[in-house]
């Protein structure tokens, strides 16, 4: 049997049963799933409830165990648990990307078929496959690109196919920073921060001189700009004079962050960051990491006010981010091995990692980022960056944490971004380990 086959065997058990529970993971991949799994659901005339958990621990599979629905479907997570899952006197059907084992559950997963979830397919995409309705493909597809799948290959580029014949999606290489669809020119670049522009981003007087420089109207009549509205020599002649900056600044590694493909959703709203799937998955994020899931799945519905409901946690989100990057860029402290953010108490520990992977737009890329915060159980929360050139060097993060934590702590990840977590007491230690053995990476 195939992942089609099994697609459609999923499919059939579906259409069998009625009163659902639709159980899904809180990224922004997640909350796609969910969302086009309930989509799929009301499109069949099914019952269903809907829950978002943050991760799959024996309280979360016991409210599923207690749950009044007979079926359940998991969605973009359940892979790793199906031990624990298979305890459960219900029908059961997951829809995942993750590794994991097959077993007595049905189970709808590409890694069980040779097929990579991690660049090929994401819990979203998967979940549009399990269902097959063309209509839903901008859902999937936002989900992918949350995934960090973009640009797609494979089953993810399928799907984007089928979206393009349905009239539902159609991609294109172009400058893919956030605000492209959703925000007037000087804002466009006033607020980026992935890449941080030096010099502009935060600087609205040397946006509008660049902008006139560069011979870029601002307004056309009384209407103000968006990139989407330029034309295609202004949008050639803005990204170039992006990339140039960007290059001038030392940061070219930044510059894989401002062109790309991006994905237009044409079944949603034009001008807003439902637009853009990668704006769309920033702002379903926003949601997610801001206890607010449900917005997010509202929006991929297009539930009445959610949209709105779901801006104001995005702003707050570029708020927050920016507070915690403006804070970074001013406390960070060298340590000789490695640059250092004590940003406990101030910077929020879901955050910390990007604020720190920022920081290079700031400080050197001659040695590693380290940044720590408080996570809500008072423990330390520690974020590594690195750049390719100190991995090329020998620098493994993931290494030096996991080494660092040894009997304090838990650590690892990448080698070139990682994460730790530890107790307060166990800090000088571990500050004293990692710089031995960063010493030790760059020695070799
Ligand atoms: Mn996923």
């Amino acid at each position: 049997m195939g992942f089609t086959e099994r697609c459609a065997e999923a499919r059939a058990e579906i259409e069998r049963l009625d009163d659902f529970l639709v159980v899904h993971h809180y990224d922004a991949d997640g909350l796609c799933g969910g969302a086009l799994t309930v989509a799929a659901l009301e499109m069949m005339g099914k019952n269903y409830n809907r829950q978002c958990y943050r991760k799959l621990s024996p309280k979360e599979i016991n409210e599923i165990k207690s749950a009044h629905e007979k079926n359940i479907i998991m969605v973009d997570f359940g892979a790793g648990a199906v031990e624990e899952l298979e305890g459960i006197e219900k029908n059961i059907i997951i829809i995942d990307h993750h590794q994991g084992n097959e077993s007595s559950i049905l189970q709808v997963n590409p890694m069980h078929f040779g097929i990579n979830g991690s660049y090929e397919m994401s819990g979203a995409s998967c979940a549009y496959f399990t269902f097959g309705i063309r209509e839903l493909a901008p859902i999937g597809i936002v989900g992918a690109v949350g995934d960090m799948q973009a640009p797609f290959i494979g089953w993810n580029h399928k799907m984007l196919e089928e979206a393009e014949s349905a009239g539902v999606a159609r991609h294109y290489t172009d400058l893919c920073m956030f605000g492209r669809v959703s925000r007037p020119l000087v804002p466009f670049l006033m607020y980026s921060i992935d890449p941080y522009l030096p010099g502009l981003s935060g600087n609205e007087q040397n946006i509008i001189s660049f902008y006139e420089e560069l011979g870029i109207e601002l307004k056309r009549g009384d209407k103000w700009r968006r990139y989407t509205d330029l034309s295609e020599d202004e949008r050639k002649t803005l990204s170039s004079a992006l990339v140039a900056l960007i290059y001038e600044k030392g940061m070219k590694h930044h510059a894989k962050h401002l062109l790309g493909e991006v994905y237009e959703l044409l079944t949603y709203p034009e001008n807003t960051e439902m637009r853009d799937a990668s704006e769309f998955s920033t702002l379903l994020n926003a949601c997610g990491r801001h206890d607010k899931p449900d917005v997010g799945v509202d929006v991929l519905l297009k539930r009445e006010g959610a949209y709105e409901r779901a801006r104001n946690l995005l702003e707050m989100h570029r708020r927050m981010l920016r507070g915690g990057i403006e804070y970074a860029g001013t406390h960070v402290v060298d340590l000789g091995l490695f640059y250092f953010v004590d940003a406990r108490g101030v910077i929020e520990d879901g955050l910390i990692g990007v604020v720190a992977g920022m920081l290079y737009g700031t400080v050197g890329t001659d040695k590693p980022i380290l940044a720590i915060a408080l996570d809500n159980e008072g423990k330390v929360k520690i974020s590594t960056r690195a750049t390719k050139e100190l991995v090329n060097k020998g620098i493994n993060l993931g290494k030096a944490l996991n080494v660092s934590c040894e009997g304090i702590g838990m650590g690892g990840g990448h080698t070139i971004a990682a994460g730790a977590t530890i107790e307060i007491e166990h800090l000088n230690t571990f500050l004293k380990r990692f710089g031995e053995e960063i010493e030790k990476q760059l020695d070799k």
